[in-house]
């Protein structure tokens, strides 16, 4: 037995090993993963897999199933979709198995929602997985206790303005045979949404298994852009996972059965759009990619050949004020990027689109003549700067790493505080708040807010040593503006490690209890959430 978990720690540290060369690997992932369970099966070498072999996928788009009264109107009538959330085999590449997934709608990702600003629409996200869950549940983290059925799911669209009980309270979680009806009512600017699991404690065992999805809100002023649209519009979903070589999903554990929680899993196998290494066919004209970051603790660092222009049109909660020419796009788990890039100058040609630690798609394209009519206009549309005076708060938060009872790992808390401690964040519908991120930890931390969009201010390193010591606050640098592809609207923020991160937020839309997070999906299951509540101005 003894012998056995050394030579599985082994394979693991090998498999880790290959991952620091490429990526930031935390400094406890070394020496405490190995494989549950699936141990005996070798882990698939992405690198012995033929390339280039499979067309990208594209999602299918979700279609509705007539329409249904809009809540509390029983007069107006809401497009009405239902979306079964099961378990499926999907093929990641031709010389593989399929492998088992759970999925939105048949598929991973799941169907595709189109949908317009201002047209609410209503869905049924129907739980049909089966009683039995097929990764390893961590039953120490709270909320994941035996007591707790294991098969169990809550869906959040990531950047919706939705009311807080459509909005997937992490425990407002439920089972197989039942299902729940949420509204979106879709009143906020085109965007690149994605809907994922969020449910307490095993969101990220859930995601991993497969279940996200995306989900577009457009308008007339974006369609009058002229952007490359239809078949030149493609969206890019990109997530890591490790693999056996019998193609089946491995999630990596600690070597303490009790705590099996991972503090971040960064897969050896690079998927995009669910497919390992695929190629995407194209004109020689413009096209738009929608590249949305679904993995657990990956972050990105994309790039093209430096002879190919590519321009960032947009962020997480839409379109830039201006078009911005960039040569490497760093994504954090849950950011996304709206890209444009003029395939024109390239014909015939084979085009990599890789991450600094993968390659992860050949763009070919074709030598045809075509004729383009899509624009990259020079403005794109107002993103007015909201001035630090309109604040009315200001609060300073820390995102910490803790030591968490005899366990070896570590969690992660949010202002030091548990998730089931009183609600402390609790801004008025209406207003505008500073939140100061203080990151106290080495690491990158995406740190999403339901319900709100936000706009990054500065970022500025600090001395965190001393603030955990003294808690005095002594800044080591001076503030820097946000890059110019992050001047956008955005829902998710990179907050770098011992650094403080400024954001501004107006929360508009709803009163209610909400949450804000960590997007290391490992992170957020072991406490980097915390409830927040939006409270009725004058209640
Ligand atoms: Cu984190």
């Amino acid at each position: 037995m003894e012998i056995h978990s050394l030579t599985t720690r082994r394979k693991f540290i090998c498999q880790s090993a290959i991952a620091a060369a490429a990526a930031i690997v935390p400094r406890a992932f070394a020496h405490t993963v190995r494989g549950q369970g699936r141990s005996a099966i070798p882990t698939l070498d992405p690198n012995s897999l033929a390339r280039f072999v499979d067309p990208l996928p594209l999602p299918a788009i979700a279609q509705p199933q007539g329409d249904r009264a809009a809540p509390g109107k029983p007069g107006e009538r809401l497009p009405f979709y239902r979306v079964p959330i099961r378990a499926i085999a999907s093929k990641l590449h031709r010389d593989l198995p399929a492998t088992p997934l759970w999925s939105y709608g048949g598929s991973v990702p799941g169907v595709m929602f189109e949908t317009q600003s201002d047209q609410g629409l209503l869905v049924e996200w129907v739980n049909d997985l089966p009683p039995k869950h097929f990764l390893p549940i961590d039953y120490s983290l709270h909320g994941a206790g035996r007591s707790n059925p294991e098969v169990r799911g809550v869906v959040h669209l990531h950047g919706a303005k939705a009311p807080p009980e459509s909005d997937g309270y992490p425990e407002d979680w439920y089972v197989p045979g039942q299902s729940r009806t949420y509204y979106y009512p879709n009143q906020q600017e085109p965007a690149l949404l994605w809907y994922h699991d969020h449910a307490m404690g095993i969101t990220r065992l859930n995601i991993y298994a497969g279940l996200l999805g995306l989900y577009v809100i457009r308008n007339q002023a974006e369609r009058e852009l002229q952007l490359p649209d239809g078949k030149y519009e493609v969206p890019i979903v990109l997530f890591d996972r490790h693999l056996g070589r019998d193609g089946q999903l491995n999630y990596p554990a600690s070597a303490d059965p009790e705590h099996p929680w991972m503090p971040e899993v960064l897969g050896e196998v690079p998927l995009v759009n669910g497919k390992i290494f695929p190629y995407l066919e194209v004109e020689p004209r413009k096209y738009r990619l929608r590249v949305l970051n679904a993995s657990n603790g990956r972050k990105y660092r994309m790039s093209l050949p430096a002879d190919v222009e590519v321009h960032q049109i947009g962020t997480d909660q839409g379109l830039l004020p201006a078009p911005v020419a960039i040569t490497h796009l760093l994504l954090a788990p849950a950011e996304r990027a709206d890209l444009v890039i003029d395939f024109a100058p390239h014909r015939g040609r084979r085009i990599l689109f890789s991450d600094d630690a993968f390659t992860l798609m050949e763009i070919r394209v074709s030598a045809s003549q075509v004729s383009d009519t899509s624009e990259l206009p020079p403005t794109l549309r107002p993103v007015p700067r909201i001035a630090e005076s309109a604040a009315v708060k200001t609060r300073f938060v820390t995102l910490d790493e803790v030591k968490k009872g005899v366990s070896a790992s570590n969690g992660m808390l949010l202002n030091k505080m548990h998730w089931d401690m009183p609600i402390t964040e609790k801004p008025v519908l209406g207003t505008t708040e500073i939140w100061e991120l203080a990151n106290l930890t080495d690491d990158v931390h995406p740190i999403h807010l339901h319900l709100v969009r936000f706009q990054i201010l500065d970022r500025r390193q600090f001395d965190a040593f001393q603030y955990m010591s003294t808690g005095t606050l002594r800044y080591r640098s001076a503030a820097t503006p946000p890059d110019a592809n992050e001047m956008g609207w955005k829902d998710t923020v990179r907050v770098n490690g011992q650094t403080v991160t400024r954001i501004i937020v107006p929360f508009e839309g709803y009163a209610g209890r909400y949450v804000w997070h960590c997007h290391n999906l490992e992170h957020e299951d072991n406490e980097m959430m915390r409830p927040y509540e939006v409270v009725a101005a004058g209640g």
